[in-house]
């Protein structure tokens, strides 16, 4: 499957690194939320639904942590290590994120508000739903 991701310019001096996101520039939606998660107990995998309107870039900005994408086909697993590397998830993708390092910060910067009903939490609903969509 086809993965997207983005290497977002490093501003890099003296002082240290500064990173910019801007939309429609160097991210290719608007950005309606910015959510981040951190603390992540050891062992924990999150995530587990598909959504069907969200566009979402996410950086792990401190640590690591890996992603799994799932396109109702084939499958693909994404590290994130580097706070300037971008994953882009487009919409009827289903993805888990798991392996986070004690000090992951991953942040999240999503294309839409906050809703449930654009969520797919059941693995068999997100199936026949992208099965019905290709047909
Ligand atoms: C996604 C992956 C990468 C809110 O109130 N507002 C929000 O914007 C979000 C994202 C969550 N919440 C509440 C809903 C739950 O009570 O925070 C709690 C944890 O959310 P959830 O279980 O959906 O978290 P993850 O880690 O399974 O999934 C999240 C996003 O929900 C999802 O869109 O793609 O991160």
């Amino acid at each position: 499957m086809e993965i997207n991701t983005i290497d977002f310019e490093e501003h890099g001096d003296d002082r240290g690194t500064l990173v910019a996101v801007e939309q429609l520039k160097n991210l290719p939606f608007e950005i309606k939320r910015c959510y981040y998660m951190y603390d992540t107990k050891p062992g924990v995998r999150r995530g587990f639904h598909a959504h069907k309107a969200l566009k979402q870039v996410l950086l792990c900005v401190h640590g690591s942590c890996k992603i799994l994408l799932d396109d109702g086909t084939e499958k693909a697993e994404v590290l994130l290590d580097k706070p300037n590397h971008g994953l882009v998830i487009e919409s009827n993708i289903w993805r888990e994120m798991f392996d986070f390092s004690e000090d992951a910060v991953l942040m999240v910067l999503a294309s839409e508000l906050y809703d449930e009903a654009d969520y797919i939490r059941n693995y068999d609903d997100f199936i026949k739903y992208v099965n019905e969509k290709e047909n």
